[in-house]
């Protein structure tokens, strides 16, 4: 009989032969990964015996917890029945019948076709070719130009982290032509010293409407943005963005792109963010939530605008071996059908998301904290050394690291984007286990403004 091997031993075959993603592996296997090994609820278990609450669902995706039994039925029963078939050359199966039909049903009530793909950056590599695509049937060519935000995040494929604002992702890579980068609506960081959050929030949208004019709106095809940005920080807009956004791409032929990677599937309190903003997209891009994360899919919805006009344009040379793959489709079947019968949109915007806020939002009170803004179950911590002039730590994202390390020891998973923490919890998170959060996240405060104490970074 062999033994199952020992933590040591994983993390020495983890180091070996292990590339991690977005990771710095020198560091990283000088210090060893934590292994995960099983998870149930919003309580992970690591090989040491650790039980660690899961503050980000994963990464933003396991929306309806772990250990759901019914989406693992669903699963195995699908590849019992069929494994896989492919929906190219004139076929198709009935999970991606269904699903698309569930889609249509659950999105806003523009949105009636779906491309399924197997992840979010597939998911925008789509939406590159659909917007070029769209205008080269209308015969406007020269629309190709896809204008998009500084620290956006959209994947991470060549075309999908060219389409995002991250510079130093940029910076590793070719990034394709035609996209342009715009302000986002990070009011903390980026607005003028006197100036409202309102006025703030028109600026930042204005930025759009002289882009496009900039531009030519001949030759600009669309808008892309998530409606809250969720790897840049969670950077909630102020009131006034979006309902100037809406304006202005609806007074312009430019195609309005939300992404809905994160903010879809009842993160934000409604079945998706562009409904708890009030904007009317005519493309709607999802994967994470759509399948909790029990299995890898994604999907572009296409408004019946959009969708009409591809219908006059004979083949769409776009496909992936896994678009449309029966087992995921049965698992986001199975996942929709939870969220559906426990209602777990309605108890985001009227239960546990207003539970958590109240608690949250007291954070704003602790020395290091700046901000507390939380949407739904997407929330986010500005450290500071004076909140009073919104001022920034003199070494940016060091701060941050200090207390995500913290966090990581009191056995809370929660992450730092430069020194902002941000926490996006299953939507299933009980009353208690919010209680429980919110006291590790205050013990991860405390430690880490004793220790910039120690550094004399703050007084
Ligand atoms: N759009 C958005 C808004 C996302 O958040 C993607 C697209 C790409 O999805 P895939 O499935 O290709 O990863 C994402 C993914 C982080 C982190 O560190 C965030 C994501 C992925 C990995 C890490 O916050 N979001």
């Amino acid at each position: 009989m062999t033994l199952p091997r020992s933590t040591a031993e994983l993390r020495a075959l983890d180091a070996a032969h292990h590339l991690h993603p977005f990771s710095d592996m020198k560091t990283l296997n000088e210090e060893g990964s934590r292994i995960v090994v099983k998870a149930e609820g919003v309580w992970l278990t690591d090989s040491d015996g650790n039980r660690i609450l899961d503050g980000m669902s994963g990464l933003w995706c396991v929306n309806v917890g772990y250990g759901r039994e019914e989406i693992v039925e669903a699963v195995a029963a699908q590849l019992r029945e069929l494994p896989y078939y492919n929906t190219f050359f004139k076929t198709t199966h009935r999970p991606a019948i269904e699903l698309s039909a569930k889609l249509a049903e659950l999105t806003p009530p523009q949105f009636n076709k779906v491309f399924f793909t197997g992840s979010g950056s597939e998911s925008n590599d789509t939406v590159i070719k659909l917007v070029r695509r769209f205008f080269q049937i209308k015969e406007k060519p020269e629309k190709k130009i896809i204008i998009s935000r500084r620290n956006a995040y959209h994947g991470s494929t060549v075309a999908a982290g060219s389409l995002g604002g991250m510079a130093p992702m940029h910076g590793q890579s070719a990034v394709i032509p035609d996209i342009l980068h715009i302000a986002q609506p990070y009011f903390w960081g980026e607005a003028r010293q006197g100036e409202t959050p309102e006025e703030f929030g028109l600026r930042t949208a204005r930025a759009l409407e002289a882009t496009i004019d900039a531009m030519g709106e001949d030759r600009i095809a669309a808008f892309i943005a998530e409606p809250i940005q969720g790897a840049g920080g969670v950077i909630i807009p102020p009131a006034s963005y979006w309902p100037e956004v809406a304006r202005i791409c609806r007074e312009r032929d430019i195609l309005f792109v939300s992404d809905e990677v994160i903010c879809g599937f009842g993160r934000t309190g409604n079945w998706f963010g562009c409904e708890t903003f009030g904007t009317e997209p005519d493309i709607l891009v999802m994967a994470k939530g759509i399948t909790s994360g029990y299995m890898p899919l994604g999907g572009v919805m296409v408004a019946d605008r959009v969708a009409e006009v591809l219908h006059e344009g004979g083949d769409f040379n776009h496909g992936y071996t896994y678009s449309g793959h029966p087992a995921a489709c049965a698992a986001a079947l199975a996942n929709l059908a939870i969220m559906q019968r426990e209602d777990l949109v309605g108890r985001v915007a009227n239960d546990v998301g207003p539970y958590l806020k109240a608690r949250w939002s007291a954070l704003a009170e602790h020395p290091l904290v700046g901000e507390a803004p939380m949407t739904g179950l997407l929330g986010a911590l500005e450290l500071t050394p004076d909140k009073a002039g919104r001022t920034k730590f003199p070494d940016v994202g060091k701060a941050g690291t200090l207390a995500r390390d913290f966090s990581f020891k009191n056995n809370l998973v929660m992450r730092a984007v430069r020194d902002r923490l941000i926490i996006a919890p299953p939507l299933i998170i009980s009353h208690e286990e919010c209680d429980e959060l919110v006291a590790r996240v205050r013990k991860t405060l405390d430690e880490t403004f004793a220790e910039l104490k120690r550094w004399g970074w703050v007084r």
